[in-house]
């Protein structure tokens, strides 16, 4: 399958649910609008933006002479697109170790979306070592070695319970002394308190910098799809805490709620790097975002 049509088969729920909300209006009319501003409310594109965005296309079809229904919509689709960045992950690493931490809140799919990165740059030939700074339960431990193995990354951890910032430094050191193009760390998405979890992450990114000043090259969020305008709040925290370079958007496949990816970047300036659209290595692609709104809008 190629990447938009997996892209596409992801999105589709979204996708049939903004159709059928607007595809039923054929006059245009006030009712055309309002179906509309539903209809990115219902993928979550959010409220306020929602209306904002209405409003813009409002004004654009008044300006350009703008006649259907059909026209506005991909009018729309111009807009969305127009106002979201491509920004990808680079594809070479100097200097080494590239460091990339990888944080967010229990299972919004943190270590898959490491396994599948992983296995991503090893096809493009790079080296890669995975660290299990997610130090909290020992299963988090043993399912980022699995993926290690399977993607032929060295793994470095420690035992369960280990201060998380020490397993940063030992891999960070270890990467160092064999020479790995790209260091990626796992840490963990809850803690016995928010506190306490903002301070681990706070103090891992502390020991990487002190260590190698030019890391944590990427520190990277990754938000479920499915969780809804919540997502927001959790790009706050973690920004105001951590000051993210990307987020990682998974969960895309078979959810209705494709919009989240667009209101997080118009509200926080933070670029989407990566989407996942399913549970397997292959299952992670670029955010681009002309793509991405035509396989989440499709054809009304
Ligand atoms: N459908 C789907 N499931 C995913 C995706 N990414 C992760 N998952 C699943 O989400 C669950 C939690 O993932 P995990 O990586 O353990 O989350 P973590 O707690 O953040 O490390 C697992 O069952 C994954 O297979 C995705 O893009 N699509
Ligand atoms: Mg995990």
């Amino acid at each position: 399958m190629s990447l938009f049509s997996r892209l596409k088969e992801g999105l589709s729920k979204t996708r049939s649910q903004l159709t059928s909300i607007v595809g039923g209006e054929s006059r245009f009319d006030e009712q055309f609008f309002e179906s509309l501003e539903d209809a990115l409310i219902a993928a979550d594109v959010g409220m306020e933006l929602s209306s904002e965005i209405v409003d813009d296309l409002r004004e654009r079809i008044r300006e350009d002479g703008i006649r259907d229904t059909h026209e506005a919509y991909e009018e729309l689709k111009r807009m969305l697109s127009s106002g979201l960045n491509v920004v990808k992950l680079p594809e070479d690493f100097p200097p080494k170790p590239w460091v990339i931490l990888v944080v967010g809140v229990n299972g919004v799919g943190k270590t898959t979306t490491i396994g599948k990165m992983a296995n991503e740059m090893r096809r493009k030939g790079k080296t890669v070592m995975l660290g299990a700074a997610d130090t909290f339960r020992a299963g988090a431990i043993e399912q980022l070695r699995i993926w290690a193995e399977r993607t032929g990354c060295d793994f470095v951890a420690q035992q369960e319970g280990s201060d998380a910032a020490s397993v940063a430094f030992d891999a960070i050191e270890a990467a160092k002394a064999r020479n790995t193009d790209v260091l990626i760390l796992d840490t963990a998405g809850r803690l016995h308190t928010k506190v306490n979890l903002m301070n681990e992450l706070d103090k891992i990114v502390r020991v990487i910098k002190r260590n190698t000043p030019h890391a944590p090259n990427e520190i990277l969020l990754v938000i479920d799809a499915t969780t809804g305008q919540n997502a927001l709040r959790q790009v706050k925290v973690f920004n105001d805490a951590l000051g993210l370079t990307g987020l990682i958007v998974t969960k895309l496949d078979g959810t209705a709620k494709g919009g989240v990816a667009i209101s997080m970047t118009r509200q926080f300036k933070v670029p989407v790097k990566k989407i996942g659209v399913g549970e397997g290595l292959e299952d992670l692609q670029d955010f681009d975002p002309r793509s991405y709104v035509d396989a989440m809008f499709g054809d009304l």
